[in-house]
């Protein structure tokens, strides 16, 4: 068996179709609104990454933090053999783990992108070629399928990325990663907590620029999947602070009157004057809010660990 096996559970068109999908939708509707998964063409991931180093956005130190000195305790208390990594693009996190998981066997990491899956993957095995590394192009919010490797699995999500389902959707994602897990498996999950509003809203509006560009970025993916010609400097960048639902909202706000044609949709999206398009919700959570999601979809909340500064918490937590 080679140690590097990648499993596409994705059909390769699946990515175009679904652009075009969230595109009709999204911009035909009022309040427009777009998905944040297409943020992240190749310069959109490698803004993200920039982002990540920038004073004001704390998140990435902080969970980077407490992986640092909770991931002896989290490989105590899941005594994993398998680790699944959702959303895998990043996988500088899960260097901690694996290097506190002694008895591992198996990563699974799961990604829509298969490059960054293969990048991931290859250099995770120079490190660890005592694993059996199982990819998996597909997206863990519809029909994933693990596969067969030795239990108990810890499944990670990190990153904070589950702030950015709307609640509906984290309760359906939640109930789905109960139904992959046996007895014995945990979850481990990251969350950014609710702070206050200058701090929050500093980490999604940076002095830069940067996150302004990675906003507008869309635009650009856009322009060149769907031939859509959008002028990014018709929009300001917008980042906001909905206090009633917890969460930050980037938007791109319409500077003046404007159409946008996109032929490969024959579609001609207006906007009035001031008018947003909603590119992304990053929900902030309470730790009582956390267990009540969990113990929704059938998982008790075990172990929380935050930063020194409580800013982002990871949770341990098993059926
Ligand atoms: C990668 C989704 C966790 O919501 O903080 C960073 C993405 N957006 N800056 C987040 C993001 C603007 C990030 N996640």
């Amino acid at each position: 068996m080679s140690p590097f096996a990648v499993t596409r559970t994705l059909p390769a068109d699946a990515t175009a179709a679904a652009l075009r999908t969230d595109v009709l939708r999204g911009l035909s509707r009022r309040p427009k609104e777009l998905p944040p998964k297409w943020f992240y063409d190749a310069h959109g991931s490698e803004l993200f990454e920039r982002i990540t180093r920038l004073p004001e956005y704390y998140p990435t130190r902080a969970e980077r933090e407490i992986l640092a000195a909770r991931a002896d305790a989290v490989a105590g208390a899941s005594g994993a053999r398998t680790l699944v990594e959702l959303g895998s693009g990043s996988s500088e996190k899960t260097r901690h783990l694996l290097r506190a998981l002694d008895g591992l066997r198996a990563y699974v990491p799961v990604d829509v992108s298969e490059s960054a899956l293969r990048l991931a993957g290859e250099s995770l095995l120079a490190d660890h070629p005592e694993l059996d590394v199982h990819a998996l192009v597909a997206d863990f919010q519809h029909g994933l399928r693990l596969p067969d490797t030795p239990g108990p699995r810890l499944v990670a999500f990190l990153g904070g990325t589950i702030g950015n389902l709307l609640p509906a959707e984290r309760a359906a994602f939640l109930a789905s990663v109960r139904s992959l897990l046996s007895p014995g498996d945990t979850l481990l999950l990251g969350t950014d907590l609710v702070k206050d509003e200058r701090t929050l809203v500093a980490a999604y509006d940076d002095a830069q620029g940067v996150t302004a560009a990675f906003n507008k970025n869309v635009l650009s993916v856009i322009g060149r999947e769907l031939g859509a010609d959008f002028d990014p400097d018709d929009f300001d960048h917008v980042a906001l602070w909905d206090a009633e639902h917890e969460w930050i909202e980037m938007r791109l706000r319409a500077r003046h009157a404007l159409t946008a044609k996109i032929p490969a949709l024959d579609l001609a999206v207006t906007f009035d004057a001031g008018e947003d398009l909603r590119t992304e919700v990053s929900a902030k959570f309470r730790r009582e809010g956390v267990r009540e999601e969990l113990a929704a979809a059938g998982l008790e909340l075990r172990h929380w660990w935050t930063d020194d500064e409580g800013r982002f918490a990871l949770s341990l937590a098993g059926p």
